[in-house]
């Protein structure tokens, strides 16, 4: 597996923008864009104590889901304010991200504006905020909608490693998901070789960065600090990418749900099979040898 370094750039223009990044699906940090941002000063733990301390909110930690565990069901519950303290004060394994902030405190959206000059199609009513404390894992897996994301760090700091659609097969993606629980940070070949095959994009992201995520761009997130980030989103400019983005949210959504909750087990183990037996021909088409499989 290669890791190359993201490309961090200053007050790039739209045009160098589109022709660098947005055409070739090539994610990027954007330096100098929120430094006149109110949140960029604004944004503190303190201050979202304040504002929401009191609301309850729903929380996930590290562990990966089993065949059998409910789908979205939080870790732990607790009000937002003692969450706060609770990254504030070291590593602790809990995310926040199901969650919408601005339901709850919709003046935030005074303090961000839209990067427009870089992209049209913004959705304007969705941004989304993401927090995390140290040590907190993002596993793989790329936005269904197949949006472009924009997504900006506060606070701490965050590794983030991307990865193209293309290599979907390589990272063992189970059929009809848009997840992966392969490790890209200490990748395990014996288990997972069609990962020697991968090349993909690595980051640090500091308080202000911008990351401009392509549509269908697979991201992993290890929150080296405490902290939180912002995300807005614009419809890809490709018709047949939005049409795509909206049959995965609607039918390829509505179909593996209706199999996981008729089938449970057995789909999640069929789906895994697919996803090694998909893996093992990238494998073999490197001329390496492919896992055995058990018998189905
Ligand atoms: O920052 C995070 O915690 C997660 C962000 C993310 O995965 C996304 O925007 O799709």
């Amino acid at each position: 597996m290669k890791l190359h370094p993201v490309d961090v750039v200053e007050n790039i223009s739209g045009e160098e923008f589109r022709e660098k990044y947005l055409k070739p699906h090539r994610p990027v940090i954007l330096r100098g864009i929120t430094e006149k941002w109110p949140a960029f000063e604004k944004w503190r733990l303190d201050y979202f104590k304040k504002l929401a301390g009191n609301i309850e909110v729903p929380l996930y930690d590290n562990s990966k889901p089993t065949p059998t565990s409910k789908l979205n069901q939080p870790d732990k519950v607790m009000k937002f304010g003692e969450y706060l303290d609770l990254i504030a004060s070291g590593p602790v394994d809990l995310r926040m991200f199901l969650f919408n902030i601005f339901d709850h405190i919709p003046d935030l959206c005074n303090d961000f504006t839209f990067p427009e000059h870089l992209m049209k199609g913004f959705l304007k009513k969705y941004p989304m905020m993401f927090f995390g404390g140290a040590g907190s894992i993002v596993y793989l897996h790329y936005d269904m909608d197949l949006s472009n994301v924009f997504l900006t760090q506060f606070h701490g700091r965050k590794r983030v490693i991307l990865f193209d659609q293309k290599y979907s097969k390589h990272l063992y993606r189970m059929p009809y998901g848009i997840l992966s629980y392969v490790d890209p940070e200490n990748p395990d070949y014996e288990k997972h070789p069609a990962m020697k095959y991968l090349e993909g994009y690595d980051c640090v992201m500091e308080h202000g960065d911008m990351l401009y995520i392509p549509s269908g761009v697979w991201h992993y997130m290890n929150y080296l600090e405490g902290g939180y980030a912002l995300a807005v989103r614009a419809w890809d400019p490709s018709l047949s990418t939005r049409a795509e983005g909206i049959f995965n949210i609607t039918a390829m959504r509505t179909f593996d749900d209706v199999m996981k909750k008729n089938f449970g087990p057995r789909w999640w183990n069929y789906k895994s099979r697919k996803a090694e037996e998909y893996a093992n021909q990238i494998v073999v088409s490197n001329g390496g040898k492919g896992r055995v499989l058990e018998p189905a």
